[in-house]
C-alpha cells in the first residue's frame, strides 16, 4: 500500500522547487492556504491579489505592448526560445509543483511541462512564419495583400487540471505574435504559476524584452471578473467549465473583445466489431482513468458495438481492478487523487444518479486512503454500464467515471457520440477504413478533435486544440491558432498613377 508523505515533507519540496525556479516566497506569502490533494494538508499560504491589482497589471502590460509590437517577430521568438530552455532546465521542479498542487502523477506532470517546452519550440518557428497572403487584385497597377499585426494584451484564465501548460500554449504564441499576457491562474495552483512566471521573467530580463510583458495575478473569481470586464484585454483566453464560459463569453463580446473559450468535454470512443480490443483497452484506460479523470479530454463514454461490448468490458474492468492508485509522487502510481472534496462529492452524486437512471456499476467508485489522509480524495475509477444515454451521461462530471453504452449500427454510434452538449474530443477504434473515414467526415464526429485507434486525451501541441458546441469553439496551441492572437489588415497598394475604382464604379470629378 502506498504511504502518503507528511505535510512538512511536501511543504519543503514545494518551497525548494519554487525557489529554484526563482519564486520570491516572502513576497508571495499571505493568508490563503494552498492545500495539496496528495495528503489534504496545507502546502503553503499565499497572498491573494485584488481586482485593482488586476487592473494595474493590465495597465502595465498595455505599456509593454507599445514597445513589444514593433520588435521584429523573430526577435520576439528569441525570448520564447530562452523560456523553452529554462523550462527544460527546470522541468523537474515545475513538474514537482504540479504534482504537489494538483496531484498529477510524476510522468503526467513531466508530460505537462514537456507540452510547455514543445509549444515554445513551435512558437519560435512560428515567429518566422506569421504569414499573410498576397491576393490577385482586379485592378491594374494594384497590389492586394494582408498583414498580421500584434493584437494587444491577452488575458489568460486557466484551470487547475493543466495549471501551467495552458498558460504556456497561450503565452508562447501571444509573445511571438507581439502580445503581452496577464494571467489569472487557478487559485488551487499558485506556486506552479509563480514558478512558470518567474522563469519567463528571467527570460525577459536576459533577452532585454520589456519587463512588464508578463503579469501574473494570484486571486479568486473577482480577479477573473476584472480581466473579463477590462477593455484593455484584447483577447481573453479562458479554460474552465461551461458555466464559467457562459458568464465570460457574452461579457467579453459585449465590449467587442475577442474570447477564446476552452470549456467542458464529454468525450466518447466508439469501439467497432473490427477493433483491436487490446489496443482499445489500453487507449481507453489511459484516457478514462489517467489524470484521475480530470482532463477536459478525459474519455467519459465508450460506445461499443453489441458484438464486442461484453469482451471489451471484461478487459477494461480487469485493467481497472489492477490500477495502482495512490500518492502521485510514488513511482508506479497511475491514478492520483481528485482535486478536492467537492470533486469527490460530484463523483458520488453522479454515480447515484447513474444508478437511478438504470446504470450498473461494473467496477470502482469507492474511496481509498481515507483513513491515512481524511482530507485527500483518492478514488477507484468507475465503470458504469448504461443501456441508454441518459441525462447524467450527457453531463460532464469532472471525475473518473466511464459510461459504457451499446450500439448496433455505425449511424447509431455516431449519433450517440454527437448527442451531448459538448464537442471537444472523440475517437473510433476500428480496422475498417470506411468506418474510420465516416467518423472523421462531415457527417461523422462533430468534435474539434476526432481520432482513430487512439484515445481522446493526450493531444500533441502541433494541432489546434479546442472543440465545438458547449466546448466554446476556441482553438489554441498549434496549427494556425496563432491567428486569434493577431489582428489582420487587408492592404490595397496602388502604384498605377491612375485611380480605377473597384467593381467598375465611375466617379469622375
Ligand atoms: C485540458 O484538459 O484542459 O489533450 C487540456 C490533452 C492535453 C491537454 C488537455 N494535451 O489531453
Amino acid at each position: 500500500m502506498t504511504s502518503l508523505p507528511t505535510a512538512e515533507d511536501l511543504s519543503r519540496r514545494a518551497r525548494e522547487a519554487a525557489e529554484r525556479c526563482g519564486v520570491d516566497l516572502a513576497a508571495s506569502a499571505g493568508d490563503r492556504p494552498v492545500t495539496s490533494p496528495v495528503n489534504g494538508e496545507v502546502l503553503i499560504s499565499v497572498r491573494w491579489q485584488s481586482r485593482s491589482d488586476a487592473d494595474a497589471a493590465v495597465r502595465k502590460a498595455t505599456e509593454a505592448f507599445g514597445e513589444w509590437r514593433t520588435v521584429p517577430a523573430p526577435v520576439r521568438g528569441a525570448l520564447v526560445r530562452r523560456l523553452g530552455e529554462l523550462l527544460r532546465e527546470h522541468k523537474e521542479d515545475l513538474a514537482t509543483l504540479v504534482s504537489l498542487e494538483v496531484g498529477k502523477i510524476t510522468s503526467e506532470a513531466l508530460g505537462e511541462v514537456q507540452e510547455m517546452i514543445d509549444i515554445c519550440e513551435f512558437a519560435v518557428g512560428l515567429s518566422r512564419q506569421l504569414y499573410g497572403r498576397t491576393i490577385a487584385s482586379e485592378r491594374p497597377g494594384h497590389r492586394l495583400s494582408e498583414s498580421y499585426h500584434p493584437l494587444g494584451v491577452v488575458g489568460v484564465i486557466s484551470a487547475f487540471n493543466f495549471p501551467v501548460a495552458v498558460w504556456s500554449w497561450n503565452t508562447a504564441i501571444a509573445l511571438v505574435c507581439g502580445d503581452p499576457v496577464v494571467w489569472k491562474p487557478s487559485e488551487l495552483a499558485p506556486l506552479s504559476a509563480l514558478a512558470s512566471a518567474a522563469l519567463l521573467d528571467r527570460a525577459i530580463a536576459e533577452t532585454g524584452a520589456p519587463a512588464n510583458l508578463s503579469q501574473v495575478v494570484i486571486g479568486g473569481a473577482d480577479v477573473g471578473e476584472a480581466l473579463v470586464g477590462n477593455r484593455g484585454i484584447a483577447l481573453l483566453s479562458a479554460t474552465g467549465s461551461t458555466r464559467m464560459g457562459r458568464a465570460v463569453g457574452p461579457r467579453v463580446a459585449d465590449r467587442f473583445g475577442r474570447s477564446l473559450l476552452e470549456l467542458g468535454g464529454n468525450n466518447a470512443a466508439v469501439v467497432t466489431p473490427s477493433a483491436d480490443l487490446d489496443l482499445a483497452t489500453r487507449g481507453i484506460v489511459f484516457s478514462a482513468a489517467g489524470t484521475a479523470g480530470q482532463r477536459c479530454t478525459t474519455l467519459r463514454r465508450v460506445i461499443a458495438h453489441e458484438s464486442v461490448i461484453a469482451s471489451l468490458l471484461d478487459r477494461v474492468a480487469s485493467a481497472y481492478r489492477s490500477l495502482p492508485i495512490g500518492s502521485p509522487l510514488d513511482a508506479g502510481t497511475l491514478v492520483g487523487p481528485l482535486i478536492s472534496d467537492s470533486a469527490y462529492k460530484s463523483m458520488q452524486d453522479a454515480l447515484l444518479a447513474a444508478r437511478q437512471q438504470g446504470g450498473e456499476i461494473i467496477a470502482g467508485g469507492s474511496r481509498r486512503l481515507a483513513e491515512a489522509a481524511p482530507g485527500a480524495f483518492y478514488v477507484e475509477p468507475a465503470i458504469v454500464r448504461m443501456t441508454e444515454q441518459t441525462d447524467i451521461v450527457r453531463q460532464e462530471t469532472f471525475a473518473p467515471i466511464l459510461f459504457v453504452l451499446p450500439y448496433s449500427t455505425i449511424d447509431q454510434a455516431i449519433a450517440l457520440n454527437n448527442d451531448v452538449p459538448q464537442g471537444l474530443s472523440s475517437s473510433i477504434f476500428t480496422s475498417d477504413l470506411g468506418e474510420a473515414e465516416r467518423f472523421l467526415g462531415p457527417d461523422g464526429s462533430d468534435c474539434g478533435i476526432a481520432n482513430v485507434n487512439i484515445g481522446t486525451s493526450g493531444a500533441e501541441i502541433g494541432g489546434a486544440f479546442g472543440g465545438e458546441k458547449e466546448t466554446g469553439g476556441g482553438r489554441e496551441s498549434g496549427s494556425d491558432a496563432w491567428r486569434a492572437y493577431m489582428r489582420r489588415a487587408t492592404n490595397t497598394i496602388n502604384f498605377s498613377g491612375a485611380l480605377p475604382l473597384a467593381q467598375g464604379v465611375k466617379f469622375d470629378i
